[in-house]
């Protein structure tokens, strides 16, 4: 398969600005008649090509007259029309097969129900079309099925006709006012439970809310009603943003790629993204419903009402769009740790795919597959990257370039370029060199050193900016990075800055050179820097503190995330020179220093449980650039031992204080049972029978799935003797509803035994395991592949064989889940022998396959290249 090329990037020779569909479904052969209006852009006679993939042509016209078979070309991508004129209307009729459709591109069927799911180029896959981003057109889809069968027929914008028709059939017609590319293009047929609510917008209008669910599950979608509430009225208050239609649709299905989808008017989510409920659900479940509905529903304005040019500026909205979900969810619970955790999945996911094959900026310069760009790095990096514009510009600053993207580009399909544009237009700001930020993959990483003068009361630092070269690039630009200044007395107290450089609202400087000095006057005694407050730029900070600074920074800092930093900081640095074998114990003062932490009051019980928790091994193995992951492994074991010996009396008393009468859903509540199920493990650490009487206790007497799921957790962890009646218990009473058996599939996944891998083979002939459905297959796959490290790697290969064999399997079922759960193995270059050479080994054997899809043509690839 060929890469595409940013480069090559041409406007449309043809555009369609209308199409009527006419889908009359069948499970096995649905007919898709379109009608478009298409019309030639420019001089020039080209033939005119739409993108089609497995579909079965019938018929095609132009202006009413049927073309005979010399007139057009179909291949197995394209159909090629030659001679057509400037502007007309073409049909064309095609027949697809939804049921045999386990790709879950296009249009499928889930449990019985037709969806779709186009982005980003399924589409395709349902008719012969322009199936690019900046072809905007309005759409009239009229479904025919049975309404027996499918009382619901779903698709973007209003109903506006429903017809009785002959054998049952039903033929209903849905119009969208709003021009669109085909992406955002949605059906859905089948027999739902539907959660009806309104909403009022701030000029008045009421809009319907229906939120579609399996039948039986209406007692789980409050939450996300709620939720969708809140995200209408959070997008009015703070960016002003109004809804555009009088309907909005959730459907919630079973069998989905993805999360959830913003097609216009009718969202379609995986149903974890929506079902939930005290008994079934987590409070990461619960937040995982609030920001995913959040984020579907902001892309109204930034994803739909101005859409991406081309898949490149695929970062244009998710960027945006993510950074928008964070701040919702920030706001929606006040607190810190959302911040932390958001970190957390930079340093220990997109870091590691900067540091791997598939590294990439996030604006992409050349795709294979686009599937495969929708990474943490083009959301999660692309989300950082718009944060730091609003570092930089200040909230009303960058309200004031949002709202000026809006005026310039609201109905058109746009780069992000044009986004910064508007940013730096309306600010009147110079974002010259932070445009480097879309233009180049890698990691930066900030070296600092410092001086104190006594005599002048001087500090100074020396800051330099270097990006290590990356898979797709080696040389490197510097980066506007901005960077969130503080200074520290010995005791904690934040001091004032008296400086020359140039520091903007919140004492944020800008390193926009390769190197820079700042000088602070007037202090008594050497400061402690903090220089990335609130994690002001995603890069690596590299900066010499002694561990009496990380602990005072731990203790008492005023920025939660500064405080996590420096403990995490402390921790991976005694976790490296004990893998190391520099030293066999962790200092007096950093175990005295976690105990003052677990024994302080004052400190939130959310970011308590942040504090106390040992950095994971996912962001510890990008701290270096090649690992030997047992000893890694091993050290971070006896870390816990050694610190578990002198917590778990204190942690026990801390669970006991924890206790709470009434199960309530709130944040506050949540941070509790957080910190709570911390405790236990450090006590199973040390203690692993009273762990064991605790954990059964906690399982039996709490009225709700995170209590439980934490007692199963400590157990599978810890392998506790309890484990397997626990383990037991929650099969028989679950094994009937698959998504909340994905728990369960996770920790056997995980499960801390010797025999995890062999029970892998017994757990995929269960009932609840199924390749076919994403959710259950993630849930196992990645339970064992991203979280179990000391199995997956274990020294014989089989852990490795075990994710090949399943990842050949996936490569004719779904391409698209394939190429996700394959990620552990892409990083085989970084792991010393024998388990990079094992790996790599395992690859091989993949990209061997005869009929190896382009999804894992190109990481595979990409990885043994
Ligand atoms: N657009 C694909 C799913 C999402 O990011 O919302
Ligand atoms: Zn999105």
């Amino acid at each position: 398969a060929k890469a595409k090329l940013l480069s090559d990037y041409r406007t449309p020779e043809y555009t369609i600005d209308q199409i009527a569909l006419t889908i009359e479904l069948k499970p096995n052969a649905t007919k898709v008649t379109s009608r478009m209006r298409v019309a030639r852009q420019g001089e020039h006679q080209n033939s005119l090509i739409l993108d089609g993939e497995q579909l079965k042509l019938i018929a095609v016209s132009i202006d009413g007259c049927l073309l005979t078979s010399d007139q057009y070309s179909v291949t197995d991508t394209h159909l090629e029309i030659s001679a057509v004129p400037a502007n007309f209307e073409l049909v064309t009729e095609v027949e697809i097969d939804p049921a045999g459709n386990t790709s879950l591109e296009g249009l499928y069927l889930s449990d019985g129900a037709f969806c779709t799911q186009c982005e980003a180029e399924g589409f395709r896959k349902i008719t012969y079309y322009l199936d690019r981003p900046d072809v905007l057109a309005r759409f009239t889809t009229t479904i025919i099925a049975d309404a027996n069968e499918y009382p619901h027929m779903l698709s973007n914008g209003n109903e506006i006709a429903r017809e009785t028709l002959a054998d049952s059939r039903t033929a209903v017609t849905w119009q969208d006012p709003f021009p669109k590319p085909c992406y955002l293009f949605a059906l859905v047929a089948g027999n739902f439970d539907v959660l009806e609510d309104t909403f009022t917008t701030m000029s008045g209008r009421s809009v319907a809310l229906q939120l579609f669910v399996d039948k039986g599950n209406l007692d789980r979608a409050d939450y996300a009603m709620v939720s969708l509430k809140n995200s209408m009225a959070w997008d009015e208050k703070v960016y002003g943003l109004e809804y555009d239609l009088d309907i909005y649709m959730i459907v919630a299905v079973d069998f989905f790629n993805m999360g959830a989808m913003e097609n216009k008017g009718l969202n379609v989510f995986n149903s974890k993204y929506v079902l939930a409920n005290q008994t079934s659900a987590t409070d990461q479940d619960f937040n995982g419903i609030e920001s995913v509905i959040g984020h579907e529903y902001f892309h109204n304005w930034t994803g739909n009402r101005v859409t991406c040019r081309d898949w490149f500026q695929l970062s244009l909205k998710e960027g945006l769009t993510v950074f928008r979900d964070q701040c919702f969810s920030e706001d929606m619970t006040g607190s810190s740790v959302n911040r932390i955790d958001d970190v957390a999945i930079i340093r220990s996911h997109q870091f590691s795919e900067d540091a791997g094959p598939m590294a990439h900026p996030i604006r992409p310069k050349s795709v294979i597959e686009m599937n495969n760009f929708y990474t943490v790095t083009v959301y999660n990096k692309g989300a950082e990257v718009i944060r730091m514009m609003h570092t930089l510009l200040g909230a009303a600053g960058f309200r004031k370039g949002m709202d000026l993207y809006f005026a310039r580009h609201d109905g058109q399909a746009v780069t992000c370029d044009d986004f910064v544009q508007a940013m730096e237009d309306a600010n009147d700001y110079d974002l010259g060199c932070f445009r480097v930020w879309y233009q180049q993959a890698g990691t930066p990483t900030v070296t600092v050193n410092d001086h104190f003068d006594p005599n002048t009361g001087e500090y100074v630092l020396e800051l330099s900016q270097q990006t290590p070269a990356t898979a797709d690039e080696a040389s490197k630009q510097a980066t506007h990075i901005p960077l969130r200044i503080g200074l520290y007395s010995e005791s904690g107290e934040a001091l004032s800055l008296d400086t020359d450089a140039e520091l903007t609202d919140g004492n944020v400087y800008s390193l926009v050179n390769d190197q820079a000095t700042l000088i602070f006057r007037g202090l008594s005694t050497k400061p402690t820097p903090v220089l990335l407050k609130g994690y002001s730029a995603p890069i690596k900070l590299e900066f010499d503190y002694s561990n009496a600074q990380l602990i005072t920074l731990m203790q008492h800092c005023e920025d939660g995330f500064s405080r996590w930093d420096a403990a995490q900081t402390l921790f991976a640095r005694y976790i490296w020179r004990l893998a190391d074998g520099e030293t066999e114990t962790l200092p007096d003062e950093l175990i005295a220093a976690v105990i003052a932490v677990s024994k302080d009051k004052s400190i939130e019980p959310a970011l308590k449980a942040r504090l106390l928790q040992l950095p994971a091994v996912s962001s510890l193995l990008n701290q270096r650039d090649k690992i030997a992951i047992m000893p890694l492994l091993d050290a971070i074991e006896t870390a816990h031992c050694q610190l578990a010996d002198s917590l778990a009396g204190i942690c026990t008393d801390l669970y006991e204080s924890l206790r709470q009468a009434d199960y309530q859903l709130n944040a506050q509540a949540a941070a509790k049972r957080a910190l709570s199920a911390t405790c236990l493990d450090w006590i199973a650490q040390s203690k692993p029978p009273v762990a064991s009487e605790l954990s059964l206790q906690l399982y039996n007497s709490s009225n709700n799935m995170t209590e439980q799921l934490n007692a199963l957790k400590v157990a599978n962890r810890h392998d506790l003797p309890i484990r397997q009646q626990l383990m037991d218990a929650f099969e028989s009473r679950w094994s009937h509803d698959g998504l909340v058996m994905d728990k369960w599939l996770t920790l056997q996944g995980c499960w801390n035994s010797s025999v995890c891998t062999d029970n892998l083979a017994v757990v995929e002939q269960s009932q609840v395991f199924s390749l076919e459905n994403p959710n259950r297959a993630r849930s196992l796959i990645s339970g064992f592949a991203a979280m179990n490290h000391r199995y997956f790697h274990a020294e014989d290969g089989r852990g490795y064989q075990w994710l090949a064999d399943k990842i050949k399997k996936l490569n004719s079922i779904n391409p698209q889940i394939a190429a996700r759960l394959i990620n552990p193995l892409t990083q085989w270059r970084r792991f010393e022998a024998p388990q990079g050479e094992l790996m790599k080994q395992c690859l091989q054997g993949i990209y061997q396959l005869d009929n190896l899809s382009k999804d894992l043509q190109e990481i595979i690839g990409k990885s043994l290249d």
